[in-house]
């Protein structure tokens, strides 16, 4: 990783606002979009790890989150300039699972299928089983993506699963999982159709599932 891609990294997992500021807005013009953020989720990898060893607190936690976010702010016009080119491809309902306020990285996945020429309705976190049941029935969308970050709320993603199956829906939608405790495993074993490790990964399978 170059210096200021690495600087990045640094400097999340400092929580050193004023740097990463600088460093972001450099490597824009130096780096493909990706590489920034993927420089952006180590840094909050590390934050996790400081997190895990006791260094951090979770008021740390939400400072990272407020960093990644003004990052963010700066990298999004570099992805959403993508938009212009592509054509609507699919719809898409996303959120977060019950009980799990994570989205950073359902927000990157809703980033890249905007980018991609998705139409995505947004169902935010903490989503209730009924709110994605109800979405299904209200939007009709192509796929239904959920995200969980927490070992204690990935399983919520097959009580969707299993509800959507009660009201019919389930052959209607596919369905795509991820979150840093998401495997493909996982993914199979409740009965979704695919597991988005990145979100990169996420949009290329989401590009699949619609054709
Ligand atoms: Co939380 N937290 N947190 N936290 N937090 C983790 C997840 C944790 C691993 C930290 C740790 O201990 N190392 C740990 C979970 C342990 C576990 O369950 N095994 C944890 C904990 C314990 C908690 C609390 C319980 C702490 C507490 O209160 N005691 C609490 C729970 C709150 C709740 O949800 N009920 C909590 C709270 C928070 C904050 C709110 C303070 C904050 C989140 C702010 C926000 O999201 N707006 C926060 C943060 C920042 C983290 C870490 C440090 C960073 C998460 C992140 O944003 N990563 C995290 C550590 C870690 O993950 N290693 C941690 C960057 C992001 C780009 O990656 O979200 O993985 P990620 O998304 C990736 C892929 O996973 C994938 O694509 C993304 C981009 O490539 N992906 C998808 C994600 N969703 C997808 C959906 C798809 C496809 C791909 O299809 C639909």
């Amino acid at each position: 990783m170059s210096n200021v891609l690495n600087s990045i990294v640094d400097s999340l997992a400092n929580l050193d606002m004023d740097n990463i500021i600088k460093f972001v807005k450099e490597a824009i013009e130096k780096f493909d979009v990706r590489s920034v953020i993927d420089a952006l989720a180590e840094g909050m990898r590390v934050v996790g790890e400081k997190y895990e060893r006791g260094e951090y607190f979770v008021s740390d936690l939400i400072v990272s989150a407020e960093i990644f976010n003004e990052a963010m702010n700066i990298v999004k016009p570099k992805i959403l300039e993508l938009r212009k080119e592509v054509k609507p491809i699919g719809r898409v309902v996303i959120g977060t699972v019950y009980g799990d306020i994570h989205d950073i990285g359902k927000n990157l996945v809703k980033t890249f299928l905007e980018a991609n020429g998705f139409e995505v309705i947004d169902l935010e976190v903490d989503v209730p089983v009924e709110k994605f049941v109800e979405a299904v029935k209200q939007y009709n969308p192509d796929i239904v993506g959920m995200s969980a970050l927490l070992t204690s709320t990935m399983i919520h993603m097959k009580d969707v699963i299993d509800a959507l199956k009660k009201e019919g829906l389930r052959d209607k939608v596919k369905i795509i999982v991820g979150g840093a405790p998401i495997t493909e495993e996982f993914a199979k074993s409740i009965g979704a159709d695919a597991y988005g490790e990145n979100a990169y990964k996420a949009v290329e399978i989401c590009k699949k599932l619609v054709e």
